[in-house]
């Protein structure tokens, strides 16, 4: 069984938890209140793994809420009809979720105080992780190889790039009516998202950072909310939300979704490494990648991407 997509304002969404309908409401009148704390990623990111350390820094590394509470339920994803829906019942301040690039975001968290981490990821690995999910999903047309992954993702729809990229020789012209990578193109996303960077309510940190020093990463994210952890509840986030703990909490994991929304061997926590795409990509799709990459964000301050 395969998926279908919906359009809207020229980005393709999973047709089974997307309406064009909800993305509006959700976009005009979605209400974020100011004790509200945002998670966005572009898909593929590390949602879950900051979700899970957020969660747990909020619990004071206690586990009972991680582990009696389904991770979508948790951070509900305001852009989906059931997390919209849920998001508006709860009360007191709520971890939110999302994927949209930030013209589709609720209007109304531009004149908040609400909070955002915004997770980054090599969008290399971001490709080669969303290529082994997407393939396994029932949720959406499947990439029948990598190779045709590759040229969905660097396309993008809605990918401003798109019009010179047709001239530029490396482009495999003929595919663009094919593209079916949802949530648009990383580099805009990330492009825009970045353009909030110097607000204080606003905190970008990357997967490497988060891989290559958890603990200061954990710290960085309790000192951005405000959180005060002792050592020992610090230690007792660290431990639950890594990979490992991650992969055996079923409501962290992708268990519960099985057989409906993926198949048998699909996996939300596949390997859980950085710098993964070095096994996949052929000198050619490296080359292909990085001439984009410089073309899209050579003008953002470097430091920002720290797998360079
Ligand atoms: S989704 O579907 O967009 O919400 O997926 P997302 O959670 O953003 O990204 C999934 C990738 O994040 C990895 N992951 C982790 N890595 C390290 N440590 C922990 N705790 C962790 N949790 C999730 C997960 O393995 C996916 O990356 P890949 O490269 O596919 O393994």
């Amino acid at each position: 069984m395969t998926g279908t997509v919906v359009s809207f304002e020229g980005i393709l969404f999973p047709s089974l938890h997307y309406s064009p309908e909800i993305l509006r409401e959700v976009q005009e009148s979605f209400i974020i209140k100011d004790e509200d704390v945002l998670l966005l990623t572009f898909p593929k990111s590390g949602t879950s793994w900051l979700v899970e350390t957020v969660c747990l820094i909020y619990s004071k590394g206690d586990t009972k809420w991680i582990q009696s509470e389904p991770i979508w339920d948790r951070s509900p994803w305001v852009e989906t009809k059931y997390g919209c829906e849920l998001l508006k019942e709860k009360e007191g301040p709520r971890l939110i979720s999302s994927h949209l690039p930030i013209q589709l975001f609720p209007k109304s968290f531009f004149k908040s105080k609400a909070k955002m981490i915004y997770l980054i990821r090599n969008p290399r690995d971001v490709l080669v992780s969303g290529y082994f999910f997407w393939r396994s999903a029932k949720l959406v047309k499947r990439p029948q190889s990598l190779e045709q992954y590759f040229d969905w993702f660097i396309q993008g729809k809605g990918y401003s790039f798109r019009k010179r990229a047709t001239r530029l020789p490396w482009w495999s012209s003929g595919s663009e009516s094919a593209c079916q990578v949802v949530f648009g193109s990383w580099f805009n996303h990330t492009r825009d998202w970045m353009s909030m960077r110097d607000k204080e309510n606003f905190l970008i940190l990357s997967y490497e950072e988060m891989k290559w020093d958890t603990r200061s990463t954990v710290e960085k994210i309790c000192q951005f909310l405000s959180k005060k952890l002792e050592p020992e509840e610090l230690d007792s986030v660290l431990r639950n939300s890594s990979f490992q703990a991650m992969k055996e909490n079923n409501m962290s994991n992708l268990p519960l979704l099985k057989g409906r929304y993926f198949e048998e061997n699909g996996q939300l926590l596949r390997k859980g490494v950085t710098g993964d795409w070095k096994n996949y990509f052929t000198v050619a799709q490296a080359e292909i990648f990085d001439k984009l990459f410089q073309e899209k964000m050579a003008d953002l301050p470097q430091d920002l991407f720290p797998w360079k």
